[in-house]
């Protein structure tokens, strides 16, 4: 134990009770005895790389090149991506897909290059293959958008899982973003980030990394294209970020490298091409379309570690009520829970728990409850009871059960890298929602386990099915959460198919999508930690997550009321829109940070209300395209390097542009605006771009900018939909899609295009539909007007 782990086991014997503190060493020391005799030892590697190549054989969308000591599979499928596996690794098994591999593109074929190599030549990318086992990437027009080395194997002698390197070079403008949730980002610079989904014990803020989702998945924007490559492999990792640099016209240019190095696992990468649309477009084709929130999941959600009694809930319900600010969903945390037992109720301070629930459905507010994966390890817990009966938990290489220490005391883990305890847990939904609850908010699945030192999970050594491969936890890790949100969507699914499963979750990785979303967790309060939020809302979606928020005003402490309200801003343009705070912060209602303060929360919360049309048309069409609510200002423009290296403002959707204040103390702030006009969505001031602008950012608002030509959807004063209308500049025509969609079931509405153009001194509406433009069955506002 060193001096760091001390320290942490004397925290969590202080703030937990020393018979916790004692659980803590005790699940350390298993961890650390079971994984010295339950893991390989690594001895004499043997190091390898591919060797000349010696021959190919053409198939489907591609074909195998072999080479003296590897081979490599390419195959280009019908959704434009590439695949390439080493050492004969093919696309499946694979959690990230999200069904079977798409068929290959039958006009992909593999032929003969210069120097002896091969290559394939499809319509969204060209791969070549050098004789030593060099990829290229290039465009149709043939631009390098990123080179692999020869990869580098390290074999152990007497067998096992082989390390591997694979060094990449990209383009030396290009900027790197992705790799699941990062807390410096959305760019990611210089420097070496771990591919291992962490708990990190405390509140993080940018320094922090990895956090509780990474993937190795990475979206690479330069001035020739975007791509996304995605390393299919769940092990532990590492990726080393380099960026380029560019000799100012000399010709030496140095290329951007990535360098990625895994534990284990095989050796096999998609790469999609094209703009960042087209990209995501496909990687969601690949990985499964992000599940649609239920209307209300858009609104507005409180929740507090510590509610403590359905008084408080009443109490902080009542809070809203009576000042008239919207209010959608309060979450309830482990305190709610018997003894912090999941899926069982503490019926003291809880004792009409589905009474309270019916009773704030009527109000239109829905319960979301927590969920922890983490089983109490007693007879007599129900849980455990059955999971034993159905053999449901982690097991060690010697078969014996793997104990932790998390929230109930010493715990034990389901397997969810199993079909059958997957469906087994999944029906435990069934207590909740006979409680009352309509959502569910997966937390400490990265697994956590308190241990006093070494890492906070399960051993690496702990046995799971994978699907019955049979694997261990240096496999499993990184997809527990993600399985854990595949059994609750799928027990959802089956328990209430009328409705559409609402679920985020702390931890996951590539795919978490298509079960529901994630959130920031236990981000810093403080200014840096609002920055942070915003970092992995943008670098998640980028990965095809998109459907996440921070906690607003932080996790831990008490926010100055300007920090809150800067988060609160930021919050209501993000699509989980949620304050929370930990048992021991200071309070986060709106009401509690004084008048002003709670005039302009109400502004936000109003504002987020009349928007909630938008947000779920952005919700249908991130599930129809891949593309996020929240999308980085290159979007449309990836090649303007201003808009690529800024990272203090954001677009929702095709219409409006956000630009919270991050710092403390400004009343304006520098927009850096892509092509096109803009109008400050409160001044209705038009301002042109591309430019860096100054605009008005007091206390009471965060900038908001409509793009000229724009078609918002809003909810009107009488509830029902209206098209609110940005002006197009003279001689444009703009538009906009809305999808009407104000339930929580499966009813699919159509896409309604509009187009707004000027006829002599009156801009108007029409909806385009197959018989021709209609009027608009929705009232319609035009804005910015004044502007000629
Ligand atoms: O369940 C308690 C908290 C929860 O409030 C938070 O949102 C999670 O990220 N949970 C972590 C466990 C304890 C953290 C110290």
């Amino acid at each position: 134990m060193n001096g760091r782990d001390l320290v942490r086991s004397v925290k969590a014997v202080g703030s937990a009770g020393a018979a916790q503190g004692l659980r803590t060493v005790q699940a350390a020391w298993r961890r650390r005895r079971a994984d010295a005799t339950g893991l390989p030892q690594r001895g004499a590697e043997r190091a390898r790389v591919p060797g000349p190549v010696r021959g190919v054989e053409p198939g489907p969308g591609g074909g195998v090149v072999r080479f003296t000591r590897s081979e490599l599979r390419i195959v280009v499928t019908v959704n434009g991506a590439v695949f390439w596996g080493w050492d004969g690794a093919g696309p499946e098994p694979s959690y990230a897909l999200a069904g079977r591999c798409p068929e290959p593109d039958p006009r992909a074929v593999l032929e003969p290059d210069k120097d002896g190599g091969w290559r394939v030549v499809s319509e969204r990318a060209t791969v070549v293959v050098s004789r030593h086992g060099a990829i290229e990437v290039q465009t149709p027009g043939g631009v390098v958008l990123r080179r692999d080395l020869p990869p580098r194997w390290w074999e152990p002698v007497a067998g096992g899982a082989a390390r591997w390197l694979q060094r990449s070079e990209v383009a030396a403008d290009a900027r790197f973003f992705g790799l699941g949730g990062r807390a410096a980002g959305p760019r990611l610079r210089d420097g070496t980030y771990r591919l291992w989904n962490t708990d990190p014990g405390h509140t993080f803020a940018p320094g922090d990394d990895p956090l509780y989702i990474t993937m190795p998945v990475q979206m690479i924007v330069s001035d020739a294209a975007a791509h996304l490559v995605f390393h299919d492999t769940s092990w532990d990792g590492t990726v080393q970020l380099r960026e380029g640099e560019e000799g100012a016209g000399s010709g030496h240019d140095r290329a951007g490298t990535s360098e990625l190095r895994m534990d284990g696992g095989p050796l096999r990468c998609w790469v999609m091409v094209g703009t960042p649309a087209r990209v995501l477009h496909a990687w969601v084709s690949l990985t499964g379309a992000p599940a649609l929130p239920p209307a209300w999941a858009l609104g507005h959600h409180h929740a507090r570690w510590g509610f403590g009694s359905e008084e408080e809930v009443r109490r902080i319900v009542a809070g809203y009520q009576e000042r008239g600010l919207p209010l959608d969903a309060v979450h309830l945390d482990i305190d709610h829970y018997d003894a912090h037992q999941v899926f069982t109720v503490d019926r003291v301070h809880f004792p009409k728990l589905p009474v309270l629930a019916e009773e704030l459905r009527r109000d239109g507010i829905r319960l979301v409850s927590i969920v922890d994966p983490a089983v109490k390890a007693e007879p007599g817990n129900a849980v455990y009871d059955s999971g034993m009966v159905e053999d449901a938990f982690v097991r060690d290489a010697g078969g014996r059960l793997v104990r932790g220490a998390v929230w109930p005391g010493e715990s034990v883990y389901p397997d969810f890298t199993h079909a059958r305890v997957r469906q087994w847990w999944g029906r435990f939904y069934e207590e909740r929602l006979a409680q009352g609850f309509s959502g569910f908010w997966h937390d400490m699945n990265e697994p956590t386990s308190f241990t006093a030192f070494g890492e906070n999970t399960l051993p690496r050594s702990a046995r799971h099915s994978l699907e019955g491969r049979g694997g261990d936890h240096r496999e499993a890790h990184n997809v527990y959460a993600l399985c854990m949100a595949r059994a609750g969507y799928e027990g959802l699914s089956e328990l209430t198919p009328q409705e559409r499963p609402f679920l985020f979750s702390r931890s996951g990785w590539a795919g978490l999508q298509r079960y529901g979303g994630t959130w920031s967790g236990d981000v810093a309060t403080g200014w840096p930690g609002l920055r942070a939020s915003l970092s992995l809302v943008l670098g998640l979606g980028l990965c095809g997550v998109p459907y996440s928020g921070p906690d607003v005003g932080g996790f831990d402490g008490s926010p100055s009321p300007e920090l809150y309200l800067r988060w609160f801003q930021l919050g209501a343009y993000l699509p989980l829109f949620r304050t929370h705070a930990s048992l021991r912060a200071g309070r986060r209602e709106p009401w509690e940070f004084g008048d002003d303060i709670l005039e302009h929360a109400r502004v936000a919360l109003v504002e987020r209300r009349r928007l909630l049309p938008y947000f779920m048309t952005l919700a249908h069409l991130a599930r129809r395209t891949g593309a996020p609510y929240v999308r980085p200002l290159w979007w449309g423009a990836p090649e303007d390097r201003a808009l690529r290296d800024c990272e203090d403002a954001f677009l929702l959707g095709d219409c409006l542009l956000v630009a919270p204040v991050l710092d403390p103390g400004a009343d304006r702030r520098a927009v850096q605006l892509p092509r096109g006009r803009w109008y400050d969505t409160v001044t209705e001031k038009a301002y042109e771009g591309p430019a860096q602008v100054l605009v008005e950012a007091p206390l009471g608002r965060i900038p908001v900018l409509a793009r000229a030509g724009a078609v918002v959807p809003v909810r009107g004063d009488d509830g029902g939909l209206e098209l609110e209308v940005w002006a197009p500049a003279r001689g444009r025509v703009g538009g906009g899609l809305v999808v009407p969609d104000g339930g929580d079931g499966w009813d699919e509405p159509e896409l309604e295009r509009y187009v707004a153009r000027w006829q002599g001194q009156r801009v108007v509406v029409r909806r385009d539909g197959d018989d021709g433009p209609s009027v608009p069955s929705y009232p319609v506002r035009v804005r910015g007007l004044g502007t000629p």
